[in-house]
């Protein structure tokens, strides 16, 4: 078997790309990383032969190609982590993946007005109904699996698992635009997040990128 290849963006930026990182990290699988920089003419060169799709992340793994982060996350799962990235317990299984599939379609509100980015420092967006309605559902969602959950372990649904890593972004998100998370659980899940190495690594990495994408004024940098 040969070692996996995780094709990312700009750390700042591709919340997709965490999600899929944050899942082979935790899978404890060496992989090789390649990061290409949104809007500029490496990434235009190199995108095709990489990403069927022409976005990342995608992932290289025996002459298969995954382009999708949720589907990178399954197949991490399955191949490097013996399932150990979803709960054993049938009903948070399903929770979990009911929550994930609810962040990767849903949540329009909030991407299009808070994309994540790790410089982001109170930032202030128009507080409209929709953006407003997304950060209830959001922390309504995350209370619940955590009340659910809570002798479990500290993450959403106990131990980590892959709603975990598809959450993180919206925990960087919501420090860079000023939504507070409310004490008790869900304060506690975003310290346990902003602690973990694995997290830590990523954001001090982001902290060394000089890239700045136009849309980063406007606060438009990737639709995440
Ligand atoms: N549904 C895809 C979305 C991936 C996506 O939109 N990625 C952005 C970066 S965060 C991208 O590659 N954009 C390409 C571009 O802006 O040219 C996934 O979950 O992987």
């Amino acid at each position: 078997m040969s070692s996996p290849r995780l094709i990312i963006a700009n750390r700042n930026y591709s919340s997709w790309s965490l999600r899929a990182w944050l899942c082979l990290r935790k899978s404890g699988v060496a992989f090789e990383e390649e990061l290409l920089p949104l809007d500029t003419p490496e990434f235009a060169a190199r995108i095709g032969d990489l990403s069927p799709s022409r976005t990342v992340p995608a992932l290289w793994h025996d002459g298969r190609c995954i382009w999708d982060s949720l589907a990178i996350c399954e197949y991490v799962n399955e191949q490097f982590a013996a399932g150990g990235l979803w709960p054993a317990d049938p009903g948070s299984r399903a929770l979990g993946r009911a929550m994930v599939a609810e962040m990767h379609s849903g949540f329009g509100h909030l991407r299009a007005a808070m994309p994540m980015n790790f410089r982001a420092r109170n930032r202030a967006v128009p507080q409209t109904e929709g953006l407003r309605g997304d950060i209830r559902r959001m922390l309504a969602l995350w209370q619940g699996a955590r009340e659910a959950h809570a002798d479990a372990g500290p993450w959403l649904l106990g131990e980590f698992s892959i709603a975990d890593a598809f959450f993180a972004p919206v925990v960087v998100r919501f420090g860079g635009y000023g939504v507070a998370l409310p004490p008790g659980l869900l304060a506690g899940y975003g310290d346990t997040l902003r602690r973990d190495p694995d997290f830590r690594h990523w954001q001090s990495q982001a902290a060394r990128e000089t890239w700045v994408v136009e849309a980063d004024e406007a606060g438009q940098e990737c639709d995440s």
